[in-house]
């Protein structure tokens, strides 16, 4: 049994083109969560990766000019792409799994013998639809019209002699799973989509592509002829990236498995059933994000309505980019995107609120005090000292605020940054009502200093638990406050934190720079 490690997952992305915005966001979003969970101590693995077999996969070949049987090269080419684009956006993971690596092909071929086995595959007759771009099987009764209802494009017909698993075997055991587990699919109306889907009688599931069709996957263990249908060899990433790092027992079962809705039924019905057949521990949680869309459509890279995420970073900021992602809208919800709604939430957030409050402190500390901050921290005005406890008491709630945001099972992401924004909104009217420069101006430099230590308190505090958020951003307020070594090396642990005040060391030697987050015209 694991009990300090950490495992959260991405999907494994196609490489039949460069990453977007939608990708970015759930990478950011599993950045941010591995990178709060090492700071509460624990032990993480972060994995994510390439999804590379596949019909899609074997037509972008085709159609980049490469001929048949170029697969692999076609990937090479892009698959560093994705790491480049996650390396600019600060994702820190700890494996990047490509389905054509040697230890993933052997893991699909040995999960796929122990299936057969235990009788779990056998043979018999497709007759129905496949769907492309979305890699994915449908029956009669879902294809309406032969078009598929996830993507709304044209379906293949299929008739042909197939290797099936057998998923309906273990529809009551999933739904039974399911209701006693109340947090395994997360937020709640995707665990009722689920639910709801299983009220259909389930049809096994076709898990192989004839050779002689599509021949660019895994090859059956057991049937030479036939290559493993690209999701059965997909979601066993989650574990063939683990044995590839020696991580496995560690590290297994997933504590998240992180994806957007439009693939939930392959994570919630397939892999569940695919581990129960295995005798694997299933993973704790699996949450589906909303999607981002332009007007009412999705943003996707078959739709050509792309955003680049390296365009963003590289023109407001990496931290301004995961910032805007995850404030914008609740983790789980859909997001429109426009260029407006950005720029507007950096103005107001980022700009006005964060980087004036640590510009102003910094200037005040310059301007009224001779050294920074004055170990004598007692003061006699009445007046200020209760509105320094009022802002005392706002700091003190932070951390528990945020870890309880954090920590919930709804990944209220948004609502943490909501905590840490609201501590700064605070402050920022601290400096309005205590008006510190009059206190300089009467020369009561006790009340001055006590007013400015508290803001030094407060912009500590947030750099820490924006950390997860906007690393490089966070650090660098941590630097122009003067504060010693790396933001990520303190703790959001409460017990280590229990009374999160008087934590700035006195003396301290401030280094300011120019503002964190300059206004956008
Ligand atoms: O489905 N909004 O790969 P994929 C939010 N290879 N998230 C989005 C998004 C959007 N508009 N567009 C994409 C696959 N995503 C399979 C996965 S896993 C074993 C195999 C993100 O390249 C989101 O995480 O189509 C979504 O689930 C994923 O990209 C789909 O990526």
């Amino acid at each position: 049994m694991k009990k300090n490690q950490f495992y959260i997952t991405t999907p494994i992305y196609y490489v039949n083109a460069n990453p977007h915005i939608g990708h970015a966001y759930t990478q950011i979003a599993v950045d941010v969560l591995s990178r709060y969970h090492k700071m509460l101590g624990e032990e993480v693995f972060f994995l994510t990766g390439t999804d590379e077999h596949g019909e899609k996969i074997e037509e972008a070949t085709l159609k980049s000019g490469l001929g048949q049987g170029r697969e692999k090269e076609f990937v090479d080419k892009i698959v560093p792409n994705f790491k480049k684009v996650w390396d600019i956006l600060g994702i820190e993971y700890d494996y990047f799994i490509r389905t054509t690596d040697s230890v993933h092909k052997e893991t699909v071929q040995e999960f796929l013998n122990k299936m057969k086995e235990n009788g779990d595959i056998y043979q018999g007759e497709y007759d129905g639809w496949f769907c492309v771009p979305c890699e994915t099987f449908w029956t009669d009764g879902q294809a309406k019209d032969g078009i598929c209802p996830e993507c709304s494009r044209k379906l293949q017909r299929i008739k042909e002699k197939n290797y099936f698993f057998k998923m309906s075997k273990y529809q009551d055991w999933l739904i039974d799973y399911i209701k006693a587990n109340q947090t395994f699919i997360m937020p709640k109306n995707r665990r009722n989509e689920v639910l709801g889907f299983l009220k259909e009688e389930l049809t096994d599931l076709c898990i192989s592509r004839p050779k002689n069709r599509m021949s660019w996957g895994v090859e059956l263990p057991f049937d030479k002829d036939y290559v493993v249908y690209v999701w059965f060899d997909a979601l066993i990433n989650y574990a063939s990236g683990l044995r590839a790092c020696h991580a496995f027992d560690k590290y297994w079962p997933a504590d998240f498995h992180i994806i957007a809705k439009d693939i939930l039924r392959h994570h919630a019905v397939y892999w569940p059933i695919m581990l129960k057949s295995l005798s694997m521990e299933l993973p704790k949680t699996i949450f589906a994000h909303g999607w981002w869309k332009m007007g009412d459509e999705k943003i996707s890279k078959s739709k050509g309505n792309i955003i680049d995420p390296v365009f963003l970073a590289e023109k407001y900021g990496v931290d301004a980019l995961r910032y805007f992602l995850l404030k914008a809208v609740s983790f789980g919800q859909d997001g429109v995107y426009t260029e407006d709604a950005f720029i507007h939430l950096y103005n107001s957030d980022l700009a006005n609120d964060l980087g004036n409050l640590l510009n102003r402190t910094l200037t005040m500390l310059e301007k009224y005090l001779e050294s920074p901050v004055s170990p004598d921290r007692k003061c006699l005005v009445q007046e200020a000292v209760a509105q320094s406890s009022k802002i005392r008491t706002a700091l003190c709630a932070l951390f528990p605020r945020v870890k309880e945001r954090m920590e919930n099972p709804n990944l209220f992401l948004k609502e943490a940054l909501e905590e840490i924004m609201s501590v700064v909104g605070i402050a920022n009217k601290y400096i309005e009502e205590t008006a510190p420069w009059k206190y300089n101006k009467a020369n009561n430099k006790k009340a001055v200093d006590l007013i400015i230590s508290d803001l030094l308190e407060v912009l500590r505090s947030v750099a820490i638990a924006l950390f997860p958020f906007m690393p490089h951003a966070s650090q660098k307020i941590w630097d122009q406050l003067g504060l010693r070594g790396e933001v990520r090396g303190e703790e959001i642990s409460i017990e280590k934190n229990a009374d999160n005040w008087r934590r700035f060391p006195a003396g301290t030697k401030i280094a300011k720079k120019d503002p964190l987050f300059p206004r956008v015209q």
